[in-house]
């Protein structure tokens, strides 16, 4: 297949290079201004990708957007003149809410959803490490998405394991309750994924789970409190030694995903009527720390 991947950061590499390798033909789009980008991951012989050719786009039978969530909309206008209305446009990001708006954008086209538990790192511009063998699941948005199932198949030959989940939303929904527990707190007090274990971060960590079990019972998700516990208190365990994305952004002055995940949530309680006072707070926090480096 002809593959475009939108955003070449660490999963992005990780999944260009993986698909290069399994046979299909991919190109990259990024930031970079040069028409061929070398790709290396771990201490395999390198490869070169197109990037950035507009004839790559309008030959694309798939796009997979891994720019995170607050770029996808900006860099999907860019792109969307070239873009066939048959292409499959697989979104890949933590947070929710892009969805909605690329479905409205982009009516024709093919719409999939996916979340990854695989770890990569990016060493350098061109040099991608994967770090933690994970998981990918991928489901349809809207009703030509979820005539893409045989796109598990494509992925997973790629980079396994790879699911196809009828229920994406349910799968997307606990991946945001675990960044919405994970990521503010991180980010705020400076610490790594396992330090949330403290006996100090509890209560907390239960008020925002309470508050975030309520909005996903209202949306329609049956997992219970105790459940979402156990997997909050896994991802903690799996990744303690990991810096969360939004720990990492805050440190380096990057703009965080955090409308898109403790803002989504807010956007949600609020549609049902809930105070997340808690999550408020951390969403306030977040904001107030993202608005000191500009003033
Ligand atoms: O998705 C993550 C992130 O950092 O954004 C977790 C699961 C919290 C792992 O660090």
């Amino acid at each position: 297949m002809n593959i475009v991947v939108l955003g070449p950061g660490a999963i992005g590499s990780l999944w260009a290079y993986s698909l290069h390798q399994a046979g299909h033909t991919v190109a990259l789009y990024s930031k970079q201004e040069h028409d061929k980008l070398p790709l290396q991951l771990d201490g395999n012989t390198p490869i070169t990708l197109a990037n950035n050719q507009p004839v790559s786009l309008q030959n694309a039978d798939v796009l997979l957007v891994t720019v995170k969530a607050p770029q996808v909309i900006p860099a999907l206008e860019v792109l969307r003149s070239d873009l066939h209305p048959d292409c499959i446009v697989v979104l890949m990001h933590n947070g929710m809410g892009t969805a909605e708006i690329v479905a409205s954008r982009l009516p024709n086209n093919p719409l999939v959803l996916a979340t990854t538990t695989h770890g990569a790192l990016r060493q350098s511009r061109h040099q991608v490490l994967h770090t933690g063998q994970g998981s990918t699941q991928l489901g349809g948005y809207n009703s030509k998405g979820n005539q893409c199932d045989f796109l598990q198949q494509v992925f997973a030959h790629a980079l396994p394991d790879v699911y196809w989940n009828e229920n994406i939303l349910d799968a997307l929904w606990l991946k945001l309750a675990i960044n919405c527990a994970i990521n503010p707190l991180t980010a705020i007090h400076q610490v790594k994924n396992g330090q949330l274990a403290d006996e100090a971060f509890k209560p907390t960590l239960h008020q925002l789970l309470d508050e975030v079990h309520q909005v996903m019972t209202c949306e329609g998700l049956t997992l219970s409190r105790n459940e979402l516990n156990t997997h909050v208190y896994n991802v903690i365990q799996a990744t303690a030694e990991n810096r969360s994305s939004m720990h990492q952004d805050i440190c380096h002055h990057r703009l965080s995903e955090i409308d898109f995940i403790t803002g989504y949530l807010i956007q949600k309680a609020h549609d049902h009527q809930l105070d997340v006072p808690s999550n408020e707070a951390l969403y306030q926090q977040i904001k107030r720390i993202e608005k000191s480096w500009t003033s």
